[in-house]
C-alpha cells in the first residue's frame, strides 16, 4: 500500500471512533492527499468483541470501509450491498447474537482477521494486511494491540459488553459507568506515539467523547503524546445544538456528568494549557453562543458548518479543521 508519504505535504494524525469519525476522516484523507501529505488514523478499539469465535472490530472496520469507499453509507457500518446468508445460518445454529447483524462480506474481514490472529499476527499487523487491499491514502493503526473491550456497568453491578448494551438495548439501560478492563496497562500500538510526535496537526474526530475518543486517550502514553506534541490539536464537536448527530453520546455524557453541549465536550477534553489535549474546538453555527464558554476553558472556538451531509461539506469541514491547525 503506498501512502502519500512525501515530505512536501502536511503530516496529519486523526484520533477517531467509527461512524461519524470515519465520515470526517474520509474528508481529511481527501484534503491531505490533495496536498501530498501523509495521514495516520488512530482507531478506537474499545468497541471490539469476540463473537461466534471471531474477533470483530467495529470502529476499525467502519474506518477501513469508509476510506475504501465500500461502507454501507446508510447505516455507517458494515459493507455496502451486503447480504446475511451466513448470519441467518448462525442464528439457525444458535451461534452468536441474533440482534447483532453480521453481513457476509463483513464476515470475510472478521474471518481473515481471526485467521491471522491465530497465526500469531498482532492486531496492528492484521490491520496492515486488511488495509493493504485498498489504496486508502492513509495508515490505520489500532490505539493498542491489547484487548480492552468497553463494558457497561449497570446499577445492579451487571456488566454488559458495550455492543450488547448498544445494539440489543439501544442504550436504554441507564448505565452506572463504562470500563475498559486492563486499559491502564495497555501499550499504545506501534507507530501511534511516533505519528503524533511527528505530526503537523492532530485532529480529534467528531466521535463519541466517552466510548470512542475516551478509550484512545486512556491508553497510557497517547494523551501525553498529544499534550506534548508540537502540532496544534484541533477537535470537532460531535454535539450540535445540544444533541449528538447520531449514536448514544448523550447517554454517555450524562453518565460522565458532562453537559451534552459543544462546550461541555470541550471541557471534557480540556485545553492543553490546563493539562488537557485541545488547542482549538470546532463548533456548529447552532452553538455560536457557546464560543465564550469554550474560550473560558482556554480553547479557541471556531464556528463552522459541522453537518457532513455530503462529500463537499465533509471536505469543507476537513479544510476548516486543518485551517484551525494553521495548515
Ligand atoms: N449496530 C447496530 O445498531 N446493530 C447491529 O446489528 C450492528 C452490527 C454490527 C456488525 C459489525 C460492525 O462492525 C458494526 C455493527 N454495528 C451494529 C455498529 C456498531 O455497533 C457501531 O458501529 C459502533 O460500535 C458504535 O459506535
Amino acid at each position: 500500500m503506498t501512502v502519500a508519504t512525501s515530505g512536501r505535504g502536511p503530516r496529519v494524525v486523526v484520533l477517531a471512533g467509527g461512524v461519524g469519525g470515519s465520515t470526517f476522516t474520509a474528508g481529511v484523507r481527501d484534503e491531505v492527499a490533495a496536498r501530498a501529505g501523509a495521514l495516520t488514523v488512530v482507531c478506537n478499539t474499545g468497541d471490539d468483541l469476540w463473537l461466534s469465535g471471531l474477533r470483530i472490530q467495529p470502529d476499525v472496520d467502519s474506518m477501513l470501509y469508509a476510506l475504501a469507499d465500500v461502507k454501507d453509507r446508510i447505516r455507517g457500518w458494515g459493507r455496502a450491498g451486503d447480504s446475511t446468508r451466513v448470519s441467518a445460518e448462525l442464528h439457525a445454529w444458535g451461534v452468536g447474537w441474533d440482534w447483532f447483524e453480521l453481513g457476509d462480506l463483513d464476515l470475510g474481514a472478521h474471518i481473515a482477521r481471526t485467521s491471522w490472529l491465530r497465526e500469531g499476527l498482532t492486531p496492528t499487523e492484521v490491520l496492515a494486511r486488511l488495509q493493504a487491499r485498498w489504496q486508502l491514502g492513509a495508515t490505520l493503526l489500532p490505539m493498542t494491540d491489547a484487548e480492552v473491550d468497553t463494558h457497561v456497568v449497570l446499577p445492579d453491578g451487571t456488566r454488559l459488553h458495550f455492543q450488547e448494551w448498544w445494539t440489543r438495548h439501544r442504550a436504554r439501560l441507564e448505565p452506572e459507568g463504562f470500563e475498559n478492563a486492563g486499559i491502564d496497562t495497555a501499550p499504545p500500538a506501534s507507530g501511534v506515539v511516533e505519528a503524533i510526535r511527528a505530526a503537523d496537526a492532530v485532529l480529534i474526530a467528531p466521535s463519541n467523547p466517552i466510548v470512542s475518543i475516551g478509550p484512545i486517550l486512556a491508553v497510557p502514553g497517547i494523551a501525553q503524546a498529544v499534550r506534548e506534541s508540537t502540532a496544534p490539536v484541533v477537535g470537532v464537536s460531535p454535539i450540535i445544538g445540544g444533541a449528538p448527530v447520531r449514536g448514544m453520546a448523550d447517554v454517555c455524557l450524562r453518565v460522565a456528568g458532562v453537559p451534552c453541549t459543544a462546550a461541555g465536550v470541550a471541557g471534557q477534553y480540556g485545553s492543553r494549557a490546563h493539562d488537557g489535549v485541545l488547542d482549538h474546538w470546532l463548533i456548529g453555527e447552532e452553538d455560536a453562543a457557546e464560543c465564550d464558554t469554550v474560550a473560558a476553558t482556554g480553547v479557541v472556538a471556531h464556528v463552522e458548518p459541522l453537518w457532513m451531509s455530503d462529500a463537499a461539506r465533509t471536505r469543507a469541514l476537513a479544510v476548516a479543521a486543518l485551517r484551525a491547525a494553521g495548515i
